[in-house]
């Protein structure tokens, strides 16, 4: 994709005439995720030759998982960069068991936006060199300005979102999001820490022949999925599907919009309700999947559309080009009795 010289900065600016009564809120919001995405990226790109920045805390997030001292310091980065701007009244993340009333400041109780966020995608993968991300979902706040913030903010479905973007720290560092008027995405020139237009208009291919999922649970998968990939497998017709898994939902969902293709993470007899959390993973995803085209379901029910009840509410994801996500459905509706029904 041909650089173009607009910047984020202006990209936001120009577009925020976009949103009616817009105040300019919810610019200062994107540019202050557009920093703290700066100084992730920095820190992430020299983790191998800093001393004590990867590794394991040695304690367990919320989620249970082994929390890494990366995710520690995204975390505390975005949430710093959120609060400093006063442009929030609360955030949720993954990384936080609750979430986060943000009431200082003269005009953080009067914010109208909530931001949920998963700091550091696929953290797992950062001791060993591989692409990381962060995932970001913004909302108006349900409640009434100039008071705390309720859980009633965050539970709220994907199709309430006001904006919901993503980070790939790859060989380049992209910033890809929606305010719901399409698709754009960024990329990051390290020499000048300025985020540039790369990809106006991103479209995801309505087919595609990659299938993205961890197949060393197969014993484990609904029969609908195990039938899905007998499906993919088989070789007649055109060449057979290719299995591409990189065990980070940012960098298989980005490499599946550029190229077709489809991302499964179901529920199974090891995971009841899949392992990806419907907040701050699967509900900004799915608006930018269907932004740019593709879909997003449970395998029964458009994710968006799911009203949640946890704030680490987990859901099975089948994600990418519409046909591809049709598909799955079809071999999934033949076993109603594996539907969630949340
Ligand atoms: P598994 C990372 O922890 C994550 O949430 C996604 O980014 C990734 O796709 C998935 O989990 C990997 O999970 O069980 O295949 O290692």
């Amino acid at each position: 994709m041909a650089k173009t010289f607009q910047t984020l900065g202006e990209f936001i600016i120009e577009n925020q005439g976009d949103f009616q009564y817009s105040t300019g809120e919810l610019s200062r919001l994107l540019s202050s995720i557009r920093l703290a995405t700066k100084i992730v990226n920095h820190q992430v790109n020299k983790a191998g030759l800093v001393e004590d920045i990867l590794g394991d805390v040695g304690e367990d997030n919320v989620q249970g998982e082994a929390q890494k001292k990366l995710d520690v310091f995204a975390n505390e980065t975005f949430i710093k960069a959120l609060i400093q701007r006063e442009v929030v009244c609360g955030i949720a993340s993954e990384e936080n068991e609750y979430f986060i009333p943000v009431t200082n400041g003269s005009n953080a109780h009067l914010s109208k936006y909530v931001v949920l966020i998963d700091p550091l995608d696929g953290s797992s993968n950062a001791d060993v060199n591989v692409t990381v991300g962060t995932i970001f979902s913004i909302y108006r706040r349900v409640t009434e300005p100039g008071t705390p913030v309720t859980l009633e903010d965050f539970l709220q479905p994907g199709n309430k979102q006001v904006a919901a973007g993503y980070v790939v720290y790859g060989l380049s560092t992209m910033l890809v999001y929606t305010t719901g008027k399409g698709v754009n995405g960024f990329t990051l020139d390290p020499n000048l820490g300025i985020f540039y237009l790369s990809h106006p208009n991103m479209q995801f291919p309505e087919d595609g022949k990659i299938y993205s999922i961890n197949e060393g649970n197969y014993v484990h998968f609904p029969q609908g999925v195990k039938d899905y990939l007998k499906y993919c497998q088989k070789s007649e017709g055109d060449r057979p599907y290719t299995s591409r898994y990189i065990g980070s939902l940012v960098s298989d969902f980005h490499r599946n919009m550029l190229k077709g293709g489809i991302y499964i993470y179901p529920s199974g007899t090891n995971n009841p309700h899949g392992k990806l959390r419907l907040l701050y993973e699967c509900n900004p995803i799915a608006f930018i999947a269907e932004q740019a085209g593709g879909f997003a379901s449970d395998g029964y029910k458009r994710i968006m559309d799911i009203n949640p009840t946890e704030l680490h509410q987990r859901v099975p994801f089948f994600c990418g080009s519409k046909n591809m996500v049709k598909d799955a459905e079809e071999f999934m509706a033949k076993y109603p009795e594996d539907n969630k029904n949340y």
